[in-house]
């Protein structure tokens, strides 16, 4: 029997059996009146199950092709997404290069949260997780882009390596994130630090984005973007920890975070020392309320900032990872769409709401010059880490000091044509990008994945800002 009709047999007999078990008037009533009358097919059903053997439990898997030799060679675009379980050491809220304060922390290729892997709905996504000899303890990787058993998902023991292969059949942002050993201490894992995501393009790519204006006579002035825009990624999370910076279960259990991290730094894009010198022309004069990581000894922790143009399409794949809701809203923008599951889910709103484990798409369009703070509109999440600052165009004259002092030629659109934006805040290109004009190395990295992403062409602004600096006689 081919799988289709055995599967169309598995729902009538399961609809007839419902009957013969329950074989109340109550029942009979509730199917007849769903038009499947066992009295009238014309085949003895239970005769044919019980010469079968037995009903066949028909699982989705049935459906998604998932063996790796057979989608390999389907013609279909195959993503190899090779990942490294390590657990490693890295700098929490205080640490200074100085005062070295640090967190145990779990990640996937040495960074957190793990690299992103980007795909066009259709395409097949190869992942090979590899879990070094030396690693104190196993690890899983559970993709939610992925509709396959959950027994691929089990514990890859250390000197092993485990590979899975799926269709993106659905567009979106997924999480994906450890799934600890075969969910022993999955919790802590994942809020140690394991955890990405996995971006998939509709296959016909995005729409372009309405914006609504009223003129001055009152009518509406419908303006449409084009469907390439600037993008980002911002993931959100908690971390649970000890003083001496173990995981601590008891805190999560009550859900009481120690901080709220953004793409897994609290307070990763906010203003540094760099930008209080060029702003207010003295490293030590804060411009925002919160500025922890502010040295340029930092390196690839010091805080960045994320640059937009005005009147530029700019995408967002936000993604919650966290055990606390996410109230997503941008401080002086409004969200022109937010887009789940390649539907939009709303248009022009002021917040919107992840629970955990819940991605979004979000769309809109910086109007005026200025800063913007993308925060969790929870007061104990925006002031224990997630507050997250854009700065559109030229809001603070820059562009005229850069001139003047001949770092630029001539006015542009964005800082980041100077600075660069955070390497960790922005995703591999896709189906409707527009190149960054320059990325910097930021993020919760360590210094050997620093190094990689240094030597792909990232920018490392402790050794560029003070270059700068001289050259404007700031320093
Ligand atoms: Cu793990």
């Amino acid at each position: 029997m081919n799988k289709r009709v055995s599967m169309l047999f598995t729902i009538a007999a399961v609809a007839v059996m419902g009957a013969t078990l329950f074989g109340s008037t109550y029942t009979q009533t509730q199917i007849a009146g769903q038009s499947l009358d066992a009295s009238k097919l014309d085949v003895d059903v239970m005769e044919k199950i019980h010469q079968m053997g037995g009903l066949e439990l028909v699982m989705p898997s049935a459906f998604a092709e998932t063996d790796c030799g057979v989608l390999e060679n389907s013609g279909r675009m195959v993503h190899d997404f090779q990942l490294t379980g390590t657990s490693v050491d890295l700098p929490m809220l205080g640490h200074t290069a100085d005062s070295p304060k640090m967190y145990k922390a779990m990640t996937f290729s040495g960074q957190i949260p793990g690299p992103t892997v980007r795909a066009t709905q259709g395409d097949v996504i190869k992942m090979t997780l590899t879990i070094p000899s030396g690693e104190a303890t196993a690890h899983g990787n559970d993709m939610h882009a992925s509709q396959m058993s959950s027994a691929n998902f089990g514990a890859v023991q250390p000197g092993e390596s485990k590979t899975y292969c799926y269709i993106a059949e659905s567009a979106g942002t997924f999480k994906y994130h450890c799934s600890g050993v075969d969910l022993a201490a999955m919790d802590q894992h994942v809020l140690s630090g394991m955890y990405g995501i996995a971006i998939v393009d509709p296959a016909n790519g995005y729409k372009k984005l309405m914006v609504e204006k009223t003129s001055g006579s009152g009518e509406l002035d419908r303006k449409f973007y084009d469907a390439d825009a600037l993008e980002f990624q911002l993931q959100y999370n908690q971390l649970y920890l000890t003083d001496g910076g173990f995981y601590d279960q008891g805190k999560m259990f009550m859900h009481h975070n120690t901080h709220s991290v953004v793409n897994g730094l609290p307070f990763a894009y906010v203003p540094n020392g760099a930008h209080n010198l060029l702003i207010k022309g003295d490293m030590g004069k804060n411009i925002f309320v919160a500025q922890p990581w502010n040295g340029l000894d930092l390196k690839q922790y010091q805080s960045q900032l994320l640059y937009v143009e005005n009147d530029q399409h700019v995408r967002i794949f936000v993604e919650n990872h966290g055990n606390e809701p996410l109230f997503f809203h941008i401080v002086g923008e409004i969200l022109d769409k937010v887009t789940q599951g390649n539907r939009v889910q709303s248009a022009a709103t002021e917040t919107w709401l992840l629970g955990g484990s819940q991605g979004m798409i979000v769309d809109l369009v910086f109007d005026e010059p200025g800063t913007y703070a993308a925060v969790n509109h929870d007061y104990a999440a925006i002031y224990t880490g997630a507050a997250t600052v854009f700065v559109a165009g030229d809001p603070f004259g820059l562009n005229q000091v850069l001139v003047d002092g001949g770092i630029l030629d001539s006015a542009v659109p964005s800082y980041a044509y100077v600075l660069g934006n955070p390497s960790d805040a922005v995703p591999p290109a896709g189906t409707n990008t527009i190149d960054h004009p320059a990325v910097n190395v930021h993020g919760m990295y360590t210094d050997e994945r620093a190094a990689e992403i240094q030597a792909d062409g990232a920018i490392p602004l402790w050794e560029a800002v003070p270059e700068v600096a001289k050259q404007l006689g700031l320093l």
